[in-house]
Parts: C-alpha cells; structure tokens; sequence
C-alpha cells in the first residue's frame, strides 16, 4: 500500500478517506513540522497532504524522490516551489472556488470593520472607557457610495466587487496583471486603472493579489504615500504584499486612515509596530474559516491527493491540479 503523510491535523472524518487507499502517517497533535522533521516524515511517502504552513521546496523534493503528489488545503501556493515539483515530475494540486465566497465575506467584513472602527471601539468598549455618547466618537469613513479599489482581480476580488458595488453601491476600480471581460467590466461598472490610480483613487482599497516574487511589498512607504489620508488598507492576500514595517509607520502617522490584516509578513509574529497603533484590525489568517468551507478545503485536498495517486473515481485527475502539465506526460 502506498504511504502518504497529512502534515497537518485536518476533519479527521474526512481525512479518514485517505485510510481507504494509503497507509497514513498523520500528525493529529498538529505540530508544525520544521523543515528537517518534515523532509524525514516524507521518507518513503508517495504524496503529501500539506497546508500553507509546510514549505515544499527543490531541498525537500531532492531528499525525497519518490513524492508525486503535493496537494495543499489552500488556494494560494506560495508555499510550494511549483517550478521544482514540475521539474522532478511532482503535481501540484490546490482548493480553489470552494473557498472564494467566504473568504470574499471575512475580506468585506475586515474592510468595513476597518473603516467603521469597529475593533477599536470594542477595546475602548472593553477598558471601560465609555462613558458618554459623544457626536464625533469613533467616527470614520463610510462604505456605502464610497470608492472600492481592488489590487487583484481574481475569483476572490470580483466576489469582493460584487458585494461592494450590488450591495453597498460602491464604485468600483480595479488593477489586476489582466483586464476582466467586457460584460464583467460592464456588469459591476468596473474602472480598469493603473497601479498610480487606484492607490490614489480608493477610499478603501482591498488586496487579493497572490504572493509572488513580482507582488513582493506591492504596498510599500511609497504605495502609502499615494494613498488618500483618509483611506483604508484591507490586506486578505499574502504577508508579504505589504512592507508590514512602513504600513506601521504610515498607520501611526495617519498618512492613511486605517488598516485590516488577516495575513502578515512572517506570520504568526506580526510585526511589534502594528501590534502598538489603535487604527489596525489584527485577524490570525482566518478569511477562509467558515465551518463549511473549511471542510470543503480538506475535503477537496483529500480528493485531489487519491487521484494523483491513481485512486478512486477520478484516478490520475485530481479535480484541481496547479500544473496539470505533469499529468499530460
Ligand atoms: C488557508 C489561504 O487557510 O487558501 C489560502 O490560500 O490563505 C487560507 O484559506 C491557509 O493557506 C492554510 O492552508
């Protein structure tokens, strides 16, 4: 029987599946394995069923060359040297669309708690400040009719742009490697613009690029400092999309009105500078974390993982490779 190793702990229900085709080696304590402990966990391992904590790169694959499959319980794959795994022949598999509607929700949601100050006033709430209702307490930006900006506009983005422009009657505009078709441009009134102005244009302005060496501190000090001052900064990408460091300095100098974050350059340490400024929303990565949809996630890992493998009603067609090239050959 072939072995596979879940990184992480998962459903145990639906990673039981597994049990069915391999032998498992799991990790139900849910330890992150450092990168040593993960290259000796993988010995003699077929596949792999992993999440954006495990990093899969030419060192590992090399100390492994029996791995086939890499099937990761996330959308984006940064984790995953995607160039070497299609070298050594080694498919790749995501879980996308199961997790764009919710995470398009936690991505609102952070937005508007943003800009309404909503985790700001609930500390003050809580510290026992409040004492009196006063006319121009925690007062912000508004949402509705405001201008969205988009950096990204993938499946998650334009789930995001539907509920700002059908919604909240927001206008929309949006800058992305490609344009969006016609009819979808028509549809959600979408301005297409460059980088310039879309920093200069959104009063709330919302990432969903993936990470890339090329989307590497996309927002910079000098993104910042193109920003309306009183705008507001929505992060449900990558860590590292952001120059976390200047967005503390900016936040503190109120150079742009607020910032949400549900992902963070080396996380799970944020950096101390957010941590110390009133005007962030700090969430810990859980944008895709609704109940279902993180079943889904799994459920779809667990799919792929027994296809790659040759198992199952879809044996040698994982339902969502990331370089279906290796399976052509
Ligand atoms: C995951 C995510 O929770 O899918 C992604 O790309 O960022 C999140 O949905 C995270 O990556 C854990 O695998």
């Amino acid at each position: 029987m072939d072995k596979v190793l879940v990184a992480r702990a998962a459903f145990p229900d639906i990673v039981d599946r597994l049990h069915a085709h391999f032998e498992v080696d799991d990790n139900p304590e849910d330890r992150i394995l450092a990168k040593p402990e993960l290259i000796a966990r993988l010995a003699g391992k077929r596949g792999a069923f992993i999440t954006g904590s495990e990093r899969i790169d030419a060192e590992v694959l090399d100390a492994n060359p029996q791995l086939q499959a890499v099937c990761n319980m996330a959308v984006g794959f940064n984790n995953i040297d995607v160039a070497a795994c299609t070298a050594r022949g080694v498919i790749v598999t995501n879980t996308p669309d199961v997790l764009t509607e919710t995470t398009a929700d936690f991505g609102f949601a952070l937005m508007m708690a943003t800009a309404r100050r909503i985790a700001e006033s609930e500390h003050y709430l809580r510290r026992g400040e409040w004492t009196k209702w006063s006319y121009d307490q925690f007062v912000g930006p508004d949402v509705h009719g405001a201008t969205l900006g988009i950096l990204g506009m993938g499946r998650i983005g334009q789930a995001i742009a539907r509920r700002g422009v059908k919604g909240f009657g927001m206008k929309l505009v949006y800058h992305n490697r490609s344009r969006l078709a016609p009819e979808i441009e028509a549809d959600l009134g979408a301005r297409y613009v460059d980088k310039a102005t879309l920093l200069g244009e959104s009063d709330h302005l919302v990432l969903v690029v993936p990470y890339s060496p090329a989307s590497h501190h996309a927002i910079g000090a000098a993104e910042l400092a193109q920003m309306k001052p009183s705008a507001t900064l929505t992060n449900i990408a990558r860590g590292g999309v952001v120059d976390d460091a200047a967005l503390a300095i900016a936040l503190k100098n109120r150079t742009i009105a607020a910032a949400g974050l549900d992902v963070f350059e080396g996380e799970p340490k944020v950096h101390p500078g957010l941590l110390e400024v009133p005007n962030v929303v700090l969430t810990p990565h859980i944008a895709s974390a609704s109940i279902a949809t993180r079943r889904a996630m799994a459920s779809l890992a667990v799919d792929n993982l027994i296809a790659a493998l040759g198992h199952g009603p879809n044996a040698g067609r994982p339902p969502t490779p990331v370089n279906p090239q290796v399976l052509a050959r």
